[in-house]
């Protein structure tokens, strides 16, 4: 993989250098360091941790507002556990670490690549009548998975650090779709809160989660066209209960096994936040996620620089009581020039800058990251201002990146159209019969993956009377999302 190196110099075309941008931009504002000598294992740096963490909070604060109950399971999982649902393991057999141990040991441990397989035996335990139901956990912790694809910095590890799962258990299955359809409000909150733009499908068979029954799958497009997969929630069916012998006692008094569901996301959320957002200059943060909403450059001269420091220690004191996190770059070795610059690539929403003429008219300067403006504001009632613009800002951003993604979601019913249209990156719908063999033809004629049928919008809208774009024989039934795939 060609990796730029820290201080060369930027990749200016980030569409079409997408994955370079990406790189140096996580590297060189220090969130990020791919360096470290095991493949597919990264470092996070105390700022891109500063980030995860408001990003963890809101996760958390979602998950439990919601009835979630936060759990911490061991790393370690027997080998006979995850190999007892037989989907399952096919599908994680080949990217399994085995953990080997001094001298010798008759337990084969492997570490979790998920954790449907370590919670099944506790839930066992744990679950007992109806009264219990529906039960809802979640753990936010590393999983470890030996990718066969290329790994990515941030996007696709062997050592997801930031993977947060949940996992539920319920009487029937009406009700666990109930809790699909939960899950999928869920993650909506969560990108919303990120301004990160989504397309919601139900993955086709043969691209579902290795257990599922079937897969609701998030998606967005990144700068240079290619889709990722952001999040993933899985309907499981009695697959796990069975092997497991997970039943619960109902009001009849018969015994039945439970539904599960299972759904996660990873720090591939903050990867996708940071490339539909940034630009040119660096990163650009929504303030909902950025550790420094505000950055304030006192412009020091000689002789005023008291009370300008004093100002801008005031300003930040009042802000900080509003709940914003601020901070006042008052470094002397650095020009106010420098210091912009440096906070526009540290993508800080907001800069406030405040020179002697400012103190003397009552008044602050404005500079905002997303649309570059500037200008000046009354020094009376700076708190709600900020606060006012940080929320404009927030919701700018998102509808920004909804409008990029919107534009590269596009229709195309015959096959010319349809390759060109995929050449040219972005989301081409097509016309599907709903046949697997016929979606597997038209990956093959695209030369793309299908994300599957849409879930937010209806998938036979306008469909009636088009053919299947590769079995041209058989009547169309739905729009089928197909993509270049990261
Ligand atoms: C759901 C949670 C599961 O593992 N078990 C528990 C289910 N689903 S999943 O689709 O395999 O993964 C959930 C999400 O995690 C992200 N992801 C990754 N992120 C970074 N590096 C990886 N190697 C990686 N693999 C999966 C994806 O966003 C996925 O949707």
């Amino acid at each position: 993989m060609q990796l730029v190196k820290q201080g060369e110099p930027r990749p200016r075309e980030r569409w079409r250098d997408f994955i370079n941008w990406f790189n140096w931009v996580i590297m060189e504002t220090e969130l990020y360091d791919y360096r470290y000598p095991v493949k597919g294992a990264y470092v996070w740096r105390p700022y891109g941790v500063r980030l995860r963490r408001i990003v963890e909070g809101f996760i958390r604060q979602v998950h439990d507002e919601t009835g979630h109950q936060e759990v911490l399971f061991p790393v370690f999982i027997p080998y006979e556990f995850l190999a007892k649902e037989s989907e399952h393991i096919r599908g994680f057999e080949q990217e399994v670490f085995w953990v080997s141990k001094g001298g010798s040991g008759e337990e084969r441990l492997v570490l979790r690549p998920t954790s449907e397989t370590a919670m099944m035996p506790m839930f066992q335990l744990w679950i007992k009548d109806h009264t219990d139901l529906p039960f809802k956990v979640y753990q936010i912790v590393s999983v470890f998975r030996a990718e066969t694809k290329a790994t990515r910095p941030m996007i696709r590890l062997r050592e997801i650090s930031m993977f947060k799962e949940a996992h539920t258990a319920h009487a029937d299955r009406e009700d666990a779709e109930r809790q699909v359809r939960e899950a999928v409000e869920i993650y909506k909150r969560i990108f919303d809160f990120m301004g990160v733009p989504y397309l919601i499908s139900r993955r086709p068979d043969w691209d579902k989660f290795a257990g599922a029954v079937y897969t609701i799958a998030f998606d967005t497009v990144m700068p240079d066209g290619k889709t990722m997969q952001i999040g993933t929630v899985h309907y499981l069916g009695t697959n796990f209960s069975r092997v497991f012998e997970v039943k619960y006692l109902t009001p009849k008094g018969t015994w039945e096994y439970v539904h599960t569901t299972s759904y996660g996301i990873s720090e591939r959320s903050i990867a996708a936040m940071i490339a539909v957002h940034g630009d040119d200059k660096g990163l650009v943060l929504p303030p909902n996620v950025a550790p420094i909403q505000v950055v304030i450059v006192p412009i020091m001269y000689k002789g005023t620089e008291e009370a300008v420091l004093r100002e801008a220690r005031a300003v930040s004191e009042e802000l900080m009581g509003a709940g914003v996190r601020v901070k006042v770059d008052d470094r002397t070795d650095k020009t106010p020039g420098w210091k912009y610059n440096y906070w526009e690539m540290m993508g800080v929403p907001l800069r406030i800058e405040i020179g002697p003429r400012d103190v003397e008219n009552k008044q602050v300067i404005l500079a905002r990251r997303d649309t570059m403006e500037k200008y000046a504001a009354p020094r009376e009632g700076i708190a709600d201002m900020v606060k006012e613009v940080l929320n404009d800002i927030n919701n700018k951003l998102r509808e920004a990146a909804w409008e990029f993604m919107r534009s590269m979601v596009r229709k195309a019913t015959d096959l010319k159209t349809a390759t060109e249209l995929i050449s040219k990156g972005g989301v081409v719908m097509v016309p599907w019969s709903g046949d697997n063999e016929c979606g597997l033809k038209i990956q093959q004629l695209l030369n793309a993956d299908a994300l599957g049928v849409p879930v937010d919008e209806d998938p036979s809208r306008e469909i009636g009377g088009l053919r299947d774009l590769a079995c041209t024989d058989k009547q169309a039934n739905y729009w089928l999302r197909m993509a270049q795939r990261y």
